[in-house]
């Protein structure tokens, strides 16, 4: 193949989000668009980051995925890559993405430099909604500011990207290598199976540390699942027409099949139920007419790792969770005498905390669980951890003769040993951005004086503690000492509740307003409350302290988790 260079000037709007560059197929569309910014990629990277290395492009196959892997194809070969690796159809979960990463190696011993993964992740998928693109590094994670922001100021600045017009489309339906032969030298394209390789290293590095009679034992005879116990699990490009996003507004399938809320199915429900989002790095773990929160989920995680979890078995290195994720994990990390690290929501500052051997565990409220595995959350592993810790739990019990040990009992013995974190989330999706940004400059000036906070406070609800400080997150990184501002606003109460006030970094059109309640309640015999009962007062609060009506127009919010 030959190589022209294409002259194209800078677009608007490339700065990558939480966690990567996400926006309405038709905005992709565009010309040089996509070209744009992974040449801005590209540039970002180290020269052996590019010239004769591996990379991985594949995603979650939703709508535009197949034309855009071509287009990086073609890309990759003119910046001359030596080869690139696709999942069959371009599938490969985030979870999996990063496993490939860190362990896949090809005939000749090579390993991937980094990734470019085509995914929206929870955001909806086809030619009306979203498509996303985001780079990976060696470490299998997300790349880190200090890499996202010189890709954004390179689009800034771009001018030409070179790409080879004339290389035929690869079959990316047919597990195969295909070679090419460029100004560079060879160029091959390797199609491998998606499932194949993800089976392979899950059973490595997940199914590791469940015990298969165990997990037979309890899913499949003593709580009957079988292959229709699978809800849609057949990938579709735009999702069903879903919103795939696992959480109880979005999974009504499984919800009213594991009776919760009104939607009752009827019949009696499973013991336990799942669900994945669009890339299947997230994760809702159901008990049988339960629900646990995903802030709680990481602190049982955490709470039961050792004994329950092979992988854990020489102990915990440490627990991390993002600042708006619940305090529950803190509990446990001091009670267990455990490191303990809060930073910034998205995924990319796990990373270097695992990197250095300072964290095995981590979670965002936000239904990402994850661990030292990979560097990325990851679904399935959320999963077979809650099977290994429910195996475990049972394993006195194999014939089946005592009582079930739950879900919920679980969760519930969390609460009654460590107290609880009553937890929710509320989401103002798609409003005017320009009244967003004033919500939140209404926030941080209401910061400048805790006693004025109080006081207003004191006359909106008198049944709620004092504001003890509020300020706006900063973290710097403790191993590279980077430094990320404005990561949300914060106020602390003196009985340990907190309000916490974001934009989203991860949406299309618009500004989404997170906002996050939570209230901690040690005495055991009140930990047992309606989770939205006990947080009303705090809620009525926020909502009138931040001004939500009054700036938003919404009565209510879009989602509640
Ligand atoms: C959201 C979540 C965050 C998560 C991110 C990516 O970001 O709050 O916790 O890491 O999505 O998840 P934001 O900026 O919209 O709040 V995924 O599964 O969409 O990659
Ligand atoms: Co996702």
């Amino acid at each position: 193949f030959k190589v022209s260079l294409v002259s194209t000037s800078p677009i608007d709007g490339q700065k990558p989000g939480t966690s990567g560059l996400r926006k309405k197929v038709k905005v992709f569309k565009q010309p040089n668009y996509l070209e744009n910014f992974v040449q801005a990629t590209f540039n970002a990277l180290t020269p052996e980051k590019v010239k004769g290395a591996t990379l991985v492009v594949s995603g979650d196959g939703r709508y535009y995925s197949t034309d855009a892997v071509q287009i990086i194809i073609k890309m990759a070969a003119a910046n001359g890559v030596r080869r690139v690796w696709v999942g069959k159809n371009t599938l490969l979960s985030t979870p999996a993405v990063s496993a490939v990463i860190r362990e896949r190696s090809g005939p000749d011993g090579s390993k991937a430099t980094g990734a470019f993964i085509l995914t929206a992740s929870h955001n909806p998928g086809g030619p009306t909604e979203d498509f996303g693109i985001k780079y990976n590094m060696e470490n299998g994670g997300p790349a880190p500011e200090s890499i996202t922001d010189k890709i954004y100021e390179n689009t800034k600045t771009i001018k030409e990207y070179p790409i080879a017009k004339d290389l035929p489309n690869v079959d990316i339906s047919t597990v195969g290598v295909t070679s090419f032969e460029g100004p560079d030298g060879k160029f091959d394209v390797e199609v491998f199976d998606s499932a194949d390789d993800y089976v392979k290293l899950m059973n490595y590095d997940a199914l590791h540390g469940v015990a298969g009679a165990y997990a037979h034992r309890i899913f499949v005879e003593e709580l009957g699942a079988q292959e229709s116990a699978l809800l849609n699990c057949v990938p579709k490009e735009d999702f069903g027409g879903g919103h795939p996003d696992p959480n109880l507004t979005y999974a009504k399938e499984l919800v009213a099949r594991m009776g919760l809320g009104k939607s009752n199915t009827g019949g009696e429900p499973p013991e336990f139920g799942a669900a994945a989002d669009g890339d299947a790095d997230r994760n809702m773990i159901l008990g049988k007419r339960f629900f646990v929160t995903p802030s709680d989920s990481v602190a049982i995680i955490a709470a039961n790792a050792i004994g329950a979890i092979p992988y854990f078995s020489s102990g915990l290195k440490g627990v991390a969770r993002s600042m708006p994720t619940s305090a529950a994990l803190d509990v446990v990390a001091k009670s267990l005498n455990l490191k303990f690290f809060e930073v910034p929501t998205g995924w990319k500052f796990f990373g270097n905390l695992m990197d250095a051997g300072m964290c095995s565990v981590c979670g965002e409220e936000s239904f990402g669980t994850g661990s030292d595995h990979i560097r990325e959350k990851d679904g399935i592993w959320a999963v077979l951890a809650w099977m290994s810790i429910l195996a475990h739990k049972n394993k006195d019990n194999l014939d089946g003769n005592a009582k079930l040990v739950t879900v919920e009992d679980i969760v519930r013995q969390h609460w009654a040993t460590y107290g609880r974190h009553y937890y929710t989330r509320y989401d103002y999706e798609n409003v005017d951005a320009g009244k967003a940004k004033e919500l939140m400059e209404h926030l941080v000036k209401l910061q400048s004086s805790i006693p004025e906070v109080n006081k207003i406070i004191k006359g909106i609800r008198s049944d709620v503690a004092n504001v003890s400080s509020a300020d706006e997150f900063e973290y710097k990184d403790p191993v590279d000492g980077s430094i990320s501002k404005h990561q949300g606003i914060r106020y602390l109460f003196e009985d340990g509740s907190r309000l916490v006030f974001r934009l989203s970094g991860t949406g299309s059109e618009g500004a989404t307003i997170r906002l996050y309640i939570e209230q901690y309640e040690k005495d055991a015999s009140k930990t047992g409350r309606e989770s939205q009962d006990a947080l009303s007062p705090l809620v009525d609060l926020a909502l009138k302290l931040s001004k939500m009506v009054e700036f938003t127009g919404r009565s209510s919010p879009t989602v509640i988790t």
